[in-house]
C-alpha cells in the first residue's frame, strides 16, 4: 500500500452512505430499504450487476448502491406545479445534474408540438398520442425503441414483443455502447456471448487479472470478493492506465476491521498501460510465456488443453513470434520489468480469473481486446475449469437479462422462430438498428418516433450534442422514466414522458408481483419492490409497454392487458421462447434462483462451430494521432451513475470542485505550455468536422504520457459516431485523439 492513502470503503463509506440516504430518501426509510437489497425476496440493487454474494452478512450493499437507491427513492418530485414553473427552453439551460435531483416524475405529462411546456396528462390521452403517431408511420422501421439496462426481464420481453409485432428490428440498447464489444469476441471465440466466471471462482482462483476495470467506484461489492481472495493467497493484477485507489486497498465498511479503516491490500500489480495499448501489453506478456515454454516445454501452456479444445492456435503463434517486441513495449508503455512480473504471476498461477469492463471494449478496437484476452486465458487453459476463466464485468444491474429477453437489432433465426411459433406471427427478419445506427437515421430524418424505456440516449451516446439535435427531427419522442433528463427534452415535435415504477417499488398485485433480473454471471433471481410507490399515477414498465402495444394495434389479439396484469404469465411466455428458462415461474422462485447454461462454464463444451475455442491473431493497432494530439479517455467519478451525476467530487481519485477537468501527465502541461489547473478548451477532428468544447481545467495528475482523461458524459460531445469498432460498432469512448489548448481569451457564449 502506497504512503497516507486511506483504503477504498472504511468508515468514509458509512459516512457518505449515511448522508445520501439523508439526502435521498430519508435514513429510517433508506436504512430499511438497504436491509432487503440483493437479499432473498428482496429487491435487486439498481446499480451495476454484480450478484448477490452468500458471503455477504446481514447487508449485501456498498455505498454506491445506496446512492443509486436514495436517488430513485428519494422524496423530492417533478410533479406538473414544477413542470408548470419552467418552460422546456429553460429547463435545457439547467445542467444535467440540476434536472435529475428535481426528483421522481409524478404524473404522465406531454408537449404538444409547438408548445412551450409539459402539461399533465391522463394515461389514456398519453397512449391514444402514441397509437395516433404509430399508426401513421409508411413504414415500421420509421420508429425505434431504445432500452437501458435497468429495466426487467418481464418488461425487456414485452418490450421487443412489441416492437416485432409492430414489424420492426429497432432494438437499440445501451449494451451497444457499453460491453457489446465483449458478446461478439467471445461468441466469436468460446461460443456464447456471456462470461465463464462465477462468484464462487473467486473463492479458487490463483491470479485475478482487472483489465480497464475500476471497480472500486463501479463494482464496489466486487472489492469483497477481491478481498477474501487476496487474504487467501490469490494473486491480483491491474492493467490501468490510472493506479485506481479502489484496486490499491480495500476495507470493508461492514466489518469491524474494515470500520475502522484497516484495509486488505488488493492487486500487488499496476501495469500501467497506455490508452489503447492493452492488445500489445497482452502480446508482450504473450512472447514472455512463450519464451518461458521454450525454456522449459510443456511447463507453461497447457499442451493438452491447446491439442484436445481449440483450434488456431499455431497461426495465432507464428503471428505473435513476428511481432517486434520493441514495438510492442512502446505501443503499450510498460516497462519490461512489469512485462516480467505480469508473465511470471499469470505463468505460476494454476488458476486464473480475467476480469474487464468499459477500459477494454470501448474503443475501435474493443473486439480484439476481448479476443487478446480470450488468447491469454486459452493459453494456460483457464476457461472451464473452477477458479478459472473469463468475466466481462456487466454495467446496469439487468443489462445482460435485456439481451437474452431478445432486445437485440440483429436477432438469430432461432429467437424469431421461436416468437413465431409462441405468439401465431410473422416477425421481422431485417435486422434493425442499434445506438449509433439510431443516432444516424434519426439525424437523417428517416425516424418519425423515438421511445426510450429508460436511459438518457442523447447524453449517453457518442456526438452527444448531435444526439440531442437529431431527437429533435421525430415528430413524436416517448420517454418512459423515473427522474427527467436532457434527451427528455429533446425538441421532437410532440414528446410524453411516462412515469414509471422504480426497482424499490412495490408493484400492483398478489404472489406473481415481482419481476427478475440476471447479473453478470447469469443467475437470473427474483426482484421484489418493497417501497410505497413514488406517486399513486405511476405504472410498471410492464403495464406501460402493454399500453403502447394496445394504442398501436387496437385490434392486435393477444391479450396485453392479462400479460400487463399478471407477470407470471409473461414468464410463461419467457420460458417457452427463450432458451435456458424453462419452468422459470417455479425455478426462479427458488432461493438463489438458477443459473442460464453457456458455455466454456463448468466444462469444455464450447458452442462454436466446431466446438472448440478460437485462437484469434491480432495485430497491435497503432495510435492515429495527429502531431499535438493526445489520446484522451473518459472515466466515472466516484459519484454518478453513468448520466446522473450525484455529486462534483471524485474521492478516490482526489479530485474536487468540478467535473470538467482533463487529467494529464506533468510532462504533458509542460509540453503543451498548459500551468496546472489553468483553464483549457478541447477538440476532436474527423476530416474537416471539429467539435470543441471549453470551460475545462487541466490538473496534472498520474497519468501515462501521451493520454488524457476525463469524465463522461462531459466529454461526449467530443466522440464522433464514426469512431466506433466495425464490428461491435461501440463508440471509441477511450481513445478519442484531442488537441488541447488554453482556453481563448475571447468570452463564452
Ligand atoms: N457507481 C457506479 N456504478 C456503475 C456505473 C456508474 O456510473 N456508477 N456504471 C455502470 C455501467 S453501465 C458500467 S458499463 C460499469 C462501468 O465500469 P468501469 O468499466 O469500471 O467504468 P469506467 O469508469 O468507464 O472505466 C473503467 C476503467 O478503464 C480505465 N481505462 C480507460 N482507458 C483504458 C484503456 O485504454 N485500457 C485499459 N486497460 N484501461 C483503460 C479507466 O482508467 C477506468 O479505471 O459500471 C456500472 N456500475
Ligand atoms: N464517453 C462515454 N460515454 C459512455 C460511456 C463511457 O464510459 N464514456 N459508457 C457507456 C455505457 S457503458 C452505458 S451503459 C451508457 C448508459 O446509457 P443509458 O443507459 O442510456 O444512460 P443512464 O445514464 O444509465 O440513464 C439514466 C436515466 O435512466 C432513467 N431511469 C433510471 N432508473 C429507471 C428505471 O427503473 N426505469 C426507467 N424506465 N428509467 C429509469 C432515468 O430517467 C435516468 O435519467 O452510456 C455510454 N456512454
Ligand atoms: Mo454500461
Amino acid at each position: 500500500m502506497s504512503g497516507g492513502e486511506p483504503p477504498a470503503g472504511g468508515p468514509r463509506a458509512v459516512r457518505e452512505t449515511a448522508r445520501h440516504l439523508l439526502r435521498g430518501p430519508g435514513v429510517l426509510r433508506g436504512a430499511s430499504a438497504l436491509r432487503r437489497m440483493n437479499r432473498e425476496g428482496g429487491f435487486d440493487c439498481p446499480g451495476c450487476a454484480w450478484p448477490a454474494d452468500p458471503h455477504a452478512g446481514l447487508l449485501d450493499f456498498c455505498e454506491n448502491g445506496a446512492k443509486a437507491l436514495a436517488h430513485e427513492a428519494t422524496r423530492r418530485r417533478a410533479d406538473p406545479d414544477f413542470f408548470a414553473r419552467h418552460p422546456v427552453a429553460a429547463l435545457r439551460e439547467r445542467a444535467d445534474a440540476w434536472l435529475e435531483a428535481r426528483g421522481r416524475i409524478t404524473h404522465p405529462m406531454r408537449r404538444r408540438p409547438g408548445a412551450s411546456h409539459f402539461e399533465p396528462v391522463s394515461w389514456d390521452l398519453a397512449f391514444e398520442r402514441i397509437g395516433h403517431h404509430l399508426g401513421r408511420l409508411e413504414s415500421p422501421d420509421q420508429v425505434v425503441f431504445y432500452t437501458s439496462g435497468r429495466t426487467s426481464n418481464e418488461a425487456a420481453f414485452l418490450y421487443q414483443l412489441f416492437a416485432r409485432r409492430l414489424g420492426t428490428n429497432n432494438l437499440p440498447d445501451c449494451s451497444n455502447l457499453c460491453h457489446e464489444s465483449s458478446g461478439r469476441a467471445l461468441l466469436e471465440t468460446l461460443g456464447s456471448g456471456k462470461g465463464t466466471v462465477s462468484l464462487q471462482d473467486f473463492d479458487r482462483a490463483d491470479a485475478i487479472f482487472v483489465i480497464g476495470q475500476n471497480p472500486g467506484s463501479n463494482h464496489p461489492r466486487m472489492l469483497s470478493a477481491l478481498a477474501r481472495a487476496r487474504r487467501r493467497g490469490a494473486r491480483i493484477v491491474s492493467i490501468n492506465p490510472l493506479r485506481e485507489r479502489g484496486l490499491v486497498a480495500f476495507a470493508h465498511p461492514q466489518e469491524p476491521a474494515g470500520l475502522l479503516g484497516v484495509g486488505t491490500p488488493l492487486a500487488e500489480l499496476f501495469c500501467r498501460v497506455r490508452v489503447g495499448g492493452d492488445i500489445a501489453l497482452l502480446a508482450a506478456i504473450m512472447r514472455e510465456l512463450l519464451d518461458r515454454e521454450q525454456r522449459e516445454p510443456g511447463k507453461v501452456l497447457d499442451r493438452g488443453f491447446i491439442a484436445e479444445h481449440t483450434e488456431g492456435f499455431e497461426a495465432f503463434e507464428a503471428q505473435l513470434l513476428g511481432l517486434d517486441r520493441e514495438r510492442l513495449r512502446l505501443l503499450a508503455g510498460v516497462p519490461e520489468e512489469e512485462i516480467r512480473r505480469a508473465a511470471e504471476i499469470y505463468a505460476g498461477a494454476g488458476r486464473t480469473i480475467v476480469c474487464w469492463a468499459m477500459g477494454i471494449t470501448q474503443h475501435e478496437h474493443g473486439v480484439d481486446n476481448v479476443r487478446q484476452i480470450v488468447n491469454l486465458l486459452l493459453l494456460r487453459g483457464n476457461v472451464g475449469v473452477p477458479g478459472a476463466g473469463a468475466l466481462p464485468v456487466r454495467g446496469h444491474s439487468n443489462v445482460q437479462g435485456d439481451r437474452t429477453m431478445g432486445i437485440v437489432p440483429d436477432p438469430s433465426h432461432a429467437l424469431l422462430d421461436a416468437l413465431a411459433r409462441e405468439f401465431a406471427f410473422e416477425p421481422p427478419r431485417r435486422p434493425g438498428l442499434d445506438s449509433v445506427g439510431a443516432l444516424e437515421a434519426l439525424d437523417a430524418g428517416r425516424i418519425r418516433v423515438f421511445v426510450g424505456l429508460g436511459g438518457n440516449f442523447a447524453v449517453a451516446n457518442a456526438d452527444s450534442e448531435r444526439a440531442q439535435a437529431a431527437l429533435g427531427r421525430a415528430a413524436l419522442g416517448v420517454h418512459v422514466a423515473t427522474t427527467l433528463n436532457r434527451t427528455h427534452l429533446a425538441a421532437s415535435g410532440e414528446a410524453i414522458l411516462l412515469p414509471c415504477l422504480a426497482r424499490s417499488e412495490r408493484l400492483p398485485g398478489g404472489e406473481s408481483a415481482f419481476v427478475t433480473v440476471e447479473d453478470s454471471m447469469a443467475v437470473v433471481t427474483r426482484s421484489v419492490g418493497r417501497l410505497p410507490p413514488a406517486s399513486p399515477h405511476l405504472l410498471s414498465e410492464m403495464a406501460i409497454v402493454a399500453g403502447m402495444a394496445r394504442a398501436a394495434r387496437p385490434s392486435d389479439p393477444l391479450d396485453w392487458e392479462a400479460l400487463a396484469a399478471d407477470p407470471d404469465r409473461v414468464r410463461e411466455h419467457i420460458a417457452r421462447v427463450i432458451p435456458g428458462f424453462h419452468d422459470m415461474n417455479r425455478r426462479v422462485r427458488e432461493p438463489g434462483g438458477f443459473v442460464l447454461p453457456r458455455s466454456g462454464f463448468g466444462g469444455r463444451h464450447f458452442g462454436t462451430p466446431g466446438g472448440r475455442a478460437r485462437f484469434t491473431p491480432i495485430s497491435p493497432p497503432e495510435p492515429s494521432l495527429a502531431p499535438g494530439e493526445l489520446l484522451l479517455t473518459t472515466v466515472r467519478s466516484h459519484d454518478q451513475f453513468n448520466t446522473t451525476v450525484y455529486g462534483e467530487d471524485d474521492r478516490y481519485r482526489g479530485i474536487r470542485g468540478g467535473r470538467r477537468v482533463v487529467m494529464l501527465h506533468p510532462d504533458d502541461l509542460a509540453r503543451l505550455g498548459l500551468a496546472d489547473g489553468c483553464a483549457v478548451r478541447l477538440s476532436s477532428r474527423l476530416g474537416d468536422r471539429v467539435r470543441t468544447l471549453e470551460g475545462f481545467r487541466a490538473v496534472a495528475y498520474d497519468v501515462p504520457r501521451g493520454c488524457a482523461v476525463t469524465y463522461f458524459p462531459e466529454a461526449n460531445p467530443l466522440v464522433f459516431a464514426e469512431r466506433r469498432d466495425p464490428r461491435s460498432r461501440t463508440p471509441a469512448f477511450k481513445s478519442i485523439p484531442v488537441r488541447i489548448e488554453p482556453a481563448s481569451d475571447a468570452p463564452s457564449g
